[in-house]
């Protein structure tokens, strides 16, 4: 746990009140969550039964029992910047960069994931946010009227109030916050994340999502929301059956590395379609008018070992299929991460990142329409040193981090 001064909720309690006020805020907004966390739960309870200790060589019941990752997506440098000071109160770090740009079927956004970097913190509680931010200058997607539109609306939003930020701001410097600031911090970020009541301007949304969904859910809205938030399961298989037992209509696959009988590697997750929630519109002659976008969806995930460099290579060639089917082999080739508890025994290390491949997928799986790229346009560059300068603070190389567990 991390330190705090005498008195101050500190980081890792903020952090886990944060993902729990957003897991009850989402389950009010969206029910078939609450569906999924349950039978989540049944799942793991099954396997923890069935396996025993061996259930928890990822991670302690505790953890996965507590743990999510959400996904938000932001539409300037300026709101990213202030994500990353509200996650940074919550121990939350910049971790790894995303271009789902290059992705099949491209998305118009560059990623990051804020996460716990350290050990202790993310045996505490793991939550993580993979964060998306609209590339609003890339010609392949939007023409220079769109670029300046877009670029007016987002500037005249303000997603984070400063109250909000000011105790954000306070939290990193004093390591924490006092009890009635926690909560007023905790009432504010979880609000900022709802889903917002003001009417969408349906032209200006239609014309966004006529280029991509993603970029209408961010820059057709004047706020920001908890796109889904994802327990992690021990036997995703399991989950996926049980789901479509109870009527709920998943997508037609689990993404990345299928079920092997070895260690389970990296990460497999899949989702459950968007459903159509009411939102208001306003239309071109002015009057308001009930309505619903479908954008918000259920998503699981199950974790493994993280590979090195090494093994990514191989996976991302040849598939899990190119990897040796034990701890020890993958170990000795130095193809993903382990460390030796007290007694020898390899413990693996948790993949704690995502996939590039799969969150394409993941939000392809919910896209309305194919939306409209044009290959022959200029690219807007980005890079991870672009997206640390934006970010205004430190973007961790998610190896590095692994290294750093490994070695203890
Ligand atoms: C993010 C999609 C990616 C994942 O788990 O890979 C993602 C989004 O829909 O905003 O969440
Ligand atoms: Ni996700």
């Amino acid at each position: 746990m991390s330190t705090s001064g005498a008195g101050l909720v500190g980081p890792t309690q903020l952090r886990a009140r944060f993902a729990a006020s957003l897991s009850a805020l989402y389950g009010t907004e969206v029910p078939a969550y609450t569906t999924l966390v349950e039978v989540s739960e049944a799942v793991n309870a099954d396997v923890l039964a069935a396996m025993g200790p061996a259930a928890e060589r990822l991670g302690s019941i505790d953890r996965v029992t507590a743990e999510r990752h959400g996904a938000i997506r932001v539409g300037t440098p300026e709101e990213l910047a202030q994500v990353a000071r509200i996650f940074g109160a919550c121990g939350m770090h910049p971790v790894g960069f995303y271009d789902l740009r290059e992705a099949t079927p491209p998305i118009p956004v560059v990623s990051t994931a804020f996460r716990p970097i350290d050990e202790a913190e993310l045996a505490a509680n793991p939550f993580r946010v993979f964060t998306s931010l609209l590339v609003v200058d890339d010609r392949r997607f939007f023409d220079a009227a769109t670029q300046a539109r877009l670029e007016e609306f987002l500037g005249a939003r303000r997603l984070f109030d400063d109250e909000l930020l000011d105790l954000a701001d306070l939290a990193e410097k004093a390591g924490g916050l006092e009890s009635v600031d926690a909560d007023r911090f905790l009432e504010l970020a979880t609000a900022a994340f709802a889903l917002s009541p003001e009417p969408v301007d349906r032209a200006w949304y239609a014309h966004l999502e006529g280029i991509s969904s993603v970029a209408a859910d961010i820059g057709g809205v004047g706020s920001t929301h908890i796109n889904h938030l994802t327990p992690r399961v021990l036997d995703i298989d399991d989950l996926y059956a049980r789901m479509s037992a109870r009527g709920i209509t998943m997508i037609d696959r689990i993404q990345g590395p299928p079920r092997v009988d070895g260690p389970a590697v990296l990460l497999r997750q899949t989702s459950f379609r968007a459903l159509a929630e009411p939102r208001v519109f306003r239309e071109a002659d002015g009057s308001v008018v009930p309505g619903s976008l479908s954008v918000r969806f259920g998503e699981v995930e199950a974790r493994g070992v993280a590979l090195t460099p090494h093994g990514r290579a191989l996976y991302d060639d040849g598939g899990v299929g190119a990897l040796p089917a034990t701890d020890r082999e993958l170990h000795e080739a130095g193809l993903a991460y382990y460390r030796r508890d007290a007694d020898g025994v390899l413990q693996p290390i948790v993949y704690e990142d995502f996939l590039p491949k799969s969150a394409a997928g993941i939000f392809a799986s919910n896209l309305t329409g194919d939306g409209s790229v044009d290959a022959a346009q200029r690219a807007a560059a980005r890079d991870a040193h672009w997206l640390r300068e934006a970010l205004g603070r430190p973007l961790h190389d998610p190896y590095a981090l692994y290294e750093a567990i490994a070695r203890g």
